[in-house]
């Protein structure tokens, strides 16, 4: 009897909480904003000349995966030429294990790779176009699905680049502006109705089939602020193929840049390229970042980021909401170039011992300080850690802490590397700690504080008491 009313109660219980629990009620964004630090990869036909064309570096802007348009400057490559790269495209150290356990090493949650850029080339065996890596290359291997299972094996979630816009290959995919103007020959403008037989015919069912394949957790489109053809129609039609098979699978803002109300359209937005903003959205949002200048690899472009920097837009982005995707462009072979696999080592070794202010951490509860940024986190019982990322540091320089109260003495700083505690004294509404004599790291160097409270319910409770002092006056 009293074993039936346990099991009556589990039953109940469980039910209500497939209903109504937290499972049902997280939004399916969350593991996106959670992540914090994704890959990016841009990969394609033009990796192996690498911006480089006839012995000549490629004209303005020197982005490689617009070799395209770029090479034979400034009019550009004709088609048939161009899309003669697909008969030597090998890339036969190309190992999709490989480049995913990097990634996973490096602390990244998430894959996110070029399916099809600008040039139409497709990285999969699709039955829409051709002109694809099994089709049309001596390569004949699926890239696409073997990331997708080496994606699996290393728990990272899996999502696409696809240039719903841009696209050189079908005779209505939209043509950058500026060189339409160039060579009206070469490359002649679209018009809307041919726009739409390239929407119908290659756009739509391509990404359909990536959607079925492959079933990917999100998608990265790409526009600018000037995208014709891209009407809020075409942008609503292709939300719903995606949202048709998979309700969750996120869509970024890039798919319509320049449509008014396009952040309420979608999960989350997009930064523009390298764009690292100084302050949050209302939704989760992402920073693409690239290596170099250029976002395919470049064999002449070397104005590689350091570490460093990657480490402090890493933290910036987490302290206002964001994620940081770190773009990275192989080689035309397969394999990363030399310096991008000493930062993903760089990187690693930061987020081995600070991942911990990173992963699942919000946004700063305090507005930035200028010694650097602020995340936080509320713990099981409801108090607040806090982690201040310290950039630069330098042997006992003295950073100060705002808070919207006076600080209980009691709070005791500690570095999140060594264990290190830190000196502090209290003023009014603010810590001022001394950072440590042997500088722990010289980007950003995280101090962890756990509070014995919630700061937002302290600062709430106060601001009542003043407006309670404020009427009695
Ligand atoms: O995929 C990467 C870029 O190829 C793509 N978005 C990122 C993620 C992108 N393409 N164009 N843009 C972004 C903005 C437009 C840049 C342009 Fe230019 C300036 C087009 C012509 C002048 C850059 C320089 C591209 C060609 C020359």
């Amino acid at each position: 009897m009293i074993t039936k009313n346990i099991k009556t109660v589990i039953f109940i219980t469980l039910v209500y909480l497939q209903a109504f629990g937290q499972v049902q009620n997280e939004p399916i964004t969350k593991w996106f904003s959670d992540a914090k630090l994704g890959m990016f990869i841009h990969f394609g036909l033009y990796s192996e000349p690498a911006g480089e064309w006839n012995g000549q570096r490629t004209g303005r802007g020197d982005y490689a995966e617009w070799l395209h348009m770029q090479g034979n400057w400034p009019y550009g490559i004709e088609k048939k030429e161009y899309q003669k790269l697909a008969k030597t495209f090998n890339p036969k150290n190309f190992n999709a294990d490989a480049w995913i356990k990097s990634a996973k090493e490096a602390g990244m949650k998430y894959f996110l790779i070029t399916a099809k850029h600008h040039d139409g080339f497709a990285l999969w065996p699709s039955k829409v176009c051709k002109y694809n890596v099994v089709d049309a290359t001596p390569f004949k291997r699926d890239i696409l699905g073997e990331l997708a299972k080496a994606c699996e094996k290393y728990g990272l979630a899996l999502g696409f680049y696809y240039s719903h816009w841009q696209d050189w290959e079908h005779k209505g995919g939209a043509m950058p502006p500026h060189i339409t103007v160039k060579s009206e020959t070469l490359h002649p403008i679209v018009s809307d109705a041919d726009f739409e037989s390239y929407w119908q015919e290659k756009c739509l069912p391509q990404v359909k089939e990536l959607m079925l394949n492959y079933k990917p957790k999100f998608f990265w489109f790409d526009t600018w602020m000037r995208s014709p053809h891209i009407t809020e129609h075409r942008v609503d039609e292709l939300i719903k193929t995606v949202k048709e098979i998979d309700e969750t699978c996120l869509v970024n803002s890039r798919i319509g840049a320049h449509i008014p109300g396009i952040k309420d359209k979608v999960d989350y937005i997009s930064m523009g390229d390298n764009q690292v903003p100084n302050k949050g959205e209302k939704k989760v949002w992402e920073t693409s970042f690239t290596s170099q200048n250029s976002w395919g690899y470049h064999k002449l472009d070397f104005k590689w980021k350091d570490s460093g920097e990657i480490i402090k837009v890493l933290v910036q982005n987490a302290a206002h909401g964001g994620n940081l995707q770190l773009n990275i462009g192989p080689k035309g072979d397969g394999t990363f170039p030399k310096p991008n696999v000493k930062r993903l080592k760089e990187l690693s070794a930061w987020v081995a011992v600070n991942g911990e202010a990173i992963y699942g951490a919000e946004p700063s509860p305090v507005e930035d300080p200028d010694w650097g940024y602020i995340t936080s986190k509320t713990l099981k019982n409801g108090n607040t850690k806090l982690f201040l990322h310290v950039l630069n540091s330098k042997p006992g320089m003295e950073i100060d802490l705002k808070l919207p109260y006076a600080p209980s003495t009691s709070i005791s700083p500690k570095m999140l590397e060594t264990g290190e505690s830190l000196y502090w004294y209290p003023q009014h509404k603010k810590m001022n700690i001394v950072m440590p004599h042997f500088v722990v790291d010289k980007n950003v160097s995280v101090i962890e504080i756990v509070l014995n409270h919630n700061i937002h319910e302290r600062a709430e409770r106060l601001k009542k008491i003043e407006a309670v002092k404020f009427k009695a006056k």
